[in-house]
């Protein structure tokens, strides 16, 4: 894997840039990352994605966890990115990603999820909005030991849509590449723990998690099907970006929740393979004037 050139010193405090202009995490500058990107979590999967689907392929960037691979999609350039896990992660990716791209902007990500929901391990996942669900260390403060009545362990926050387009897009890309494949659409929720967040229960821990699942399942009506640790974070930034950015956010079911199978490895990879292929198609067919 090639290093960046060392980052320069920074200058702003308020956003870190080197004398190029290259920011301070992702560490590129103006050019140096597509308009349209495919976002996932496994750097592996990252570097699959392009040696099978990419041609043009510049050189390779990384820097403090994030891996950027750009080239050409049937004639279209993109940039497959991994972030590595939650939404810290993709954060970075969408401020930083913002600043170094002129006009607008398309982002879809690819990841890997459980299913709150009895379908089977090696389905596929659209999520047309998402949810966050955040532990709250305050239940667990003196102030409130453990009392729900006046503190809740775990926050869950109203949805958030992806761009309706986009979504739209990768719907029909899902459904023409995974033709004996069940793909679900519905709202995703992200969470800042894969473990107490979750709602998967650990001895080791005072967690405090049994009923958040079932929680979830009530509060949205069993509208929520998948678990993961970043759409959230997408599809609330590309909403209050001033400048338009298109977000939408796909995932392999990986666990089943309800039955605990957990998908096999050469399975994992060989949809990882034909869904980034779909994401591609929607990333390049999608207006961006
Ligand atoms: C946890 O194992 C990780 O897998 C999922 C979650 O969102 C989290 O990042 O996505 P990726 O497979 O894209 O990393
Ligand atoms: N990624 C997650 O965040 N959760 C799962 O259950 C599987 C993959």
């Amino acid at each position: 894997m090639t290093e960046v050139k060392k980052l320069g010193d920074a200058k702003n405090a308020n956003f870190p840039v080197d004398e190029r202009n290259a920011v301070y995490h992702l560490g590129v500058a103006k050019g140096e990352l597509s308009q349209r990107i495919l976002t996932v979590g496994d750097s592996e999967r990252a570097s699959r994605l392009t040696k099978e689907l990419l041609e043009e392929v510049e050189e390779e960037k990384a820097h403090r966890g994030f891996v950027i691979h750009t080239g050409k999609y049937k004639g279209v350039r993109v940039s497959i990115v991994s972030i590595g896990m939650g939404t810290p992660m993709m954060d970075f990716l969408v401020r930083e990603g913002r600043f170094v791209v002129d006009g607008p902007m398309a982002i879809i990500r690819y990841g890997t999820c459980g299913s709150i929901k009895d379908v089977e391990v090696g389905s596929l996942a659209i999520a047309e909005s998402s949810i966050l669900i955040r532990r709250n260390p305050d239940f667990w403060h003196s102030d409130n030991n453990k009392d729900q009545t006046k503190c809740k362990p775990y926050d869950i926050s109203k949805p958030v849509a992806g761009d309706k387009e986009l979504i739209d897009l990768l719907k029909n890309d899902f459904e023409s590449i995974f033709k004996d494949r069940k793909t679900v659409v519905g709202i995703n929720a992200s969470a800042d723990s894969f473990y107490s967040s979750q709602g998967r229960i650990d001895p080791e821990f005072d967690d405090f998690n049994e009923q958040l699942i079932e929680n979830i399942i009530d509060l949205y009506e069993n509208k929520v099907n998948t678990l993961e640790m970043e759409t959230f974070q997408l599809y609330h930034l590309a909403t209050r970006s001033k400048q338009p950015i298109k977000a939408a956010s796909s995932t392999i079911i990986l666990a089943n929740r309800v039955t605990q199978a957990f998908l096999d490895n050469n399975t994992k990879v060989k949809l990882e393979i034909e869904g980034g292929r779909a994401c591609l198609e929607s990333l390049i067919k999608v207006n961006l004037n």
